[in-house]
């Protein structure tokens, strides 16, 4: 008996690490976004195989992603791209049950707050209706015990907030078909984690930036414009609303913040944000004092300037096109939870940010 125990402990043994030498395998959708991409050099960083969904786009939407790309005919490949659309039920089914990953994290939206009034439908079928087709794919192919699942959910869902600072308990109150519609993901989130038993966790995620954030985002917009100004190639910056609050964090420690939460012994949601807000018209500012310009604002609200010191030239003016049929006007978080069950904190505040924006920024600009 005692020699069967000793080959049972060692086959166990042995099996143990095989399976823990395995490479997981991650399915990312939205590889081609700001955060995608970022979550695929961490993921192929930690020996992962990555599988990533791509559009089909007339024009190539893969500039992100282009450092990473392997070509089929290179020998070990760790990072693979496919067509897909999160709003194509056969084409996401068809992906899950060919590569059976461990970890899918459903990154794919149409994720602009303000666009989202002009194609509201789009908008809830890729947003909302987009979770549901993963989670259904899961549990159509048997993949319950194996494939855990992020929801990349939103401080939209806040929206009109029922509390300062918001966390995980906090209503949600959504202002945007945006946010609505991830209102719908978060929930059906949820009950699938409780019907099924699924791995499924949602990440409440305020603002995140980084210079691969999308040229239409407040953030990178304000950057592009005032990098191009003190360049000279550019007279103005037109902006909406400046007085909107916004908790701005790094995109690089927010995807660490969405793996560490699939490596949890249990499946739960969690905030994730910096705890600091700031105003729009404060982030011109520091972006304007990272490039030594000195400024003064005039005017208020719609009739609000900035202009250059001593030679008077207008390079911020508001443009009433800008304001959203309904505003989010203020967001702040509270990330406690995280902090102490995920051991996650930010690496990055506001200051390193912004300069780590307008260096690359003007970088760029520079080489263009
Ligand atoms: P992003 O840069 O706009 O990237 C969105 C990605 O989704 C892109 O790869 C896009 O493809 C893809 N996509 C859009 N519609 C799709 C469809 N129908 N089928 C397949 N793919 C589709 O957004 P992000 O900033 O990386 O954000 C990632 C996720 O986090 C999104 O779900 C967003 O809503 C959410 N989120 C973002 C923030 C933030 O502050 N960044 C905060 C909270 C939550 P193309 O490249 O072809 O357009
Ligand atoms: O706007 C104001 C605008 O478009 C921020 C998405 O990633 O974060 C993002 O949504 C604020 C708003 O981001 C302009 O009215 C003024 O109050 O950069 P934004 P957002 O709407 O907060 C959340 C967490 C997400 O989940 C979303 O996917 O800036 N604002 N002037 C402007 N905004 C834009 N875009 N352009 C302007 O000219």
């Amino acid at each position: 008996l005692f020699f069967i125990n000793y080959i049972c402990n060692i086959y166990n043994i042995l099996y143990k690490n095989t399976n823990n030498m395995r490479k997981k395998i991650a399915l990312i959708t939205g590889v081609t976004g700001q955060d995608g991409s970022y979550l695929a050099d961490y993921l192929i960083k930690k020996k992962y195989f990555v599988h990533g969904v791509k559009r089909r786009s007339s024009s190539l939407n893969t500039s992100r992603v282009d450092h990473i790309y392997q070509d089929r005919f290179e020998g070990k490949r760790n990072f693979f791209l496919h067509y897909g659309d999160i709003t194509d039920a056969i084409s996401v089914s068809t992906l899950i049950r060919k590569i059976k990953p461990d970890e899918i994290y459903n990154l794919a939206a149409q994720s602009h707050v303000s666009v989202s009034f002009e194609v509201p439908e789009y908008t809830g079928n890729a947003d909302a209706i987009g979770a549901l087709r993963i989670l259904e794919a899961i549990k159509f192919h048997g993949l319950e015990n194996k494939t855990k699942f992020y929801q990349a959910g939103t401080s939209e869902m806040f929206g009109k907030v029922k509390e300062i600072p918001q966390n995980e308990k906090t209503p949600f109150y959504p202002r945007s078909p945006y946010g609505v519609a991830k209102v719908y993901a978060h929930w059906i989130t949820v009950n699938y984690r409780e019907a099924y038993n699924i791995f499924a966790c949602n990440g409440i995620l305020f603002n995140h930036e980084s210079s691969r954030r999308g040229g239409t985002f407040v953030t990178k917009k304000i950057v592009n414009a005032l990098c191009k100004i003190k360049l000279g190639l550019q007279k103005t910056l037109y902006l909406g609303n400046l007085e909107a609050k916004r908790d701005w964090g790094h995109a690089k420690d927010y995807v660490f913040a969405m793996w560490k939460m699939l490596q949890q012994k249990k499946a739960s949601d969690f905030v994730i944000s910096t705890g600091k807000q700031f105003t729009v018209k404060q982030f011109v500012n520091l972006v304007l004092d990272e490039l030594k310009i000195k400024y003064i604002w005039k005017g208020r609200g719609i009739n609000s300037k900035c202009l250059i010191k001593g030679t008077g030239n207008k390079i911020v003016s508001i443009d009433k096109n800008y304001f959203r049929p309904l505003e989010v006007d203020t967001l702040l978080g509270n990330s406690t939870k995280a902090k102490k069950e995920l051991r996650w904190k930010p690496k990055y505040n506001i200051k390193s940010m912004v300069r780590e924006m307008v260096a690359e920024e003007i970088n760029s600009l520079k080489n263009d």
